[in-house]
């Protein structure tokens, strides 16, 4: 474990997340060595998290979202939906502990002229990792607000050369039940698959994510690369993906398979239409007390309703 002296920590690097670790980590250290008492009373802080590497060279970006307050770390990465290491909120950080998301790669295949298999560090080096702060609005009424690191998924898709027969992108996570107990439970179909029109992964707010905070994602946020829609139900935002194939058709979805009438293709975020169990008028932001209205696009409104010029979004949801 890094141990730095409060003099060795600038103001700029104690953000929410700085406390987190250091307050994880000082727990961790008093009950490792019973030093509580001498390191309180000499106020060392402690700083570093042994799972997550930091990311370098991360650009600011005109597309994040300006004006919120950002979620905490802690909140981040253990209340997470991530079905393959369990149902409840605090499973994917308890569970994803043998999940081993190095090395990897993706396969892009389909209406493409340039398919093949790509190793992780080659699908990411031509690119800059930009910060994309973006509000997550979860189908189940709750929201946070996340810095990912990410890449343009467009930016991405373009070097694979997309045919014009590329009418949809289709995305799918890992399927390793050994690492992922969640996967020997039928809970959903697996492997979980999700998918876009080509204008929405096309789209300029679409990111693949592999890190947050200025780290590298843990397991239980996708690890080691995941999708972020932002105008879209977080379950559009697939983690973990293996592969990625350009379609003619409209792909198959994991929630669209489970419950047809419940979770649509589409998935933007639409106060207008209540989901058949619940509203969506609001959403809890996690971390506050009071509800929020939630907004037509999740807010992004301006940036992507045109996609949907013409749709009625109460039937194609
Ligand atoms: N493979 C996979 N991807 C997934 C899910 C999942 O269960 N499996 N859950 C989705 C749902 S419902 C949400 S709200 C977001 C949650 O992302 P977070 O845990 O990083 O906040 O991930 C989405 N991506
Ligand atoms: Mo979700």
């Amino acid at each position: 474990m890094l141990i730095t002296k409060p003099s060795d920590i600038k103001p700029s690097e104690i953000t929410s997340k700085s406390v987190y670790l250091s307050r994880r980590n000082f727990l961790k250290t008093s009950i490792n060595t019973g030093i509580a008492g001498s390191v309180a009373s000499s106020g060392i802080l402690m700083s570093g998290n042994a799972q997550a590497a930091k990311l370098d060279n991360i650009q600011k970006s005109p597309y994040s979202t300006i004006g919120e307050d950002l979620t905490d770390y802690d909140s981040i990465t253990t209340y997470n939906n991530f079905y393959e290491f369990g149902t409840n909120k605090e499973d994917p950080a308890k569970y994803s502990g043998q999940f081993n998301p190095k090395p990897w790669s993706i396969q892009v295949d389909g209406e493409c002229n340039k398919p093949g298999e790509i190793g992780l560090e080659d699908l990411i080096k031509p690119h800059t990792l930009e910060e994309r702060i973006y509000r997550l609005r979860c189908v189940e009424a709750w929201s946070m607000v996340i810095p990912w690191v990410g890449i343009p998924l467009g930016d991405i898709l373009k070097r694979f050369e997309p045919t014009a027969n590329a009418k949809y992108v289709a995305f799918s996570t890992i399927f390793r039940p050994d690492e992922m107990p969640g996967q020997r439970s039928r809970v959903l179909r697996w492997p979980y698959l999700e998918g876009l029109r080509i204008d929405e992964a096309m789209h300029p707010l679409s990111i693949l994510s592999v890190g947050l905070y200025g780290e590298e994602l843990l397991n239980q946020s996708g690890a080691p690369i995941r999708l972020v829609v932002p105008w879209k139900y977080g379950y559009k935002s697939i983690k973990s993906i293996v592969k990625i194939s350009f379609v003619e058709k409209q792909p198959r979805t994991a929630w669209n398979d489970s419950a047809p009438n419940e979770y649509g293709f589409y998935s933007n975020v639409n106060p207008n239409r209540n989901h058949p169990r619940w509203s969506q008028k609001k959403e809890r932001r996690i971390g506050e007390f009071l509800k929020r209205e939630t907004l037509m696009f999740n807010g992004y409104a301006n940036q992507v309703a045109s996609l949907y010029e013409g749709m009625n979004l109460l039937k194609n949801h």
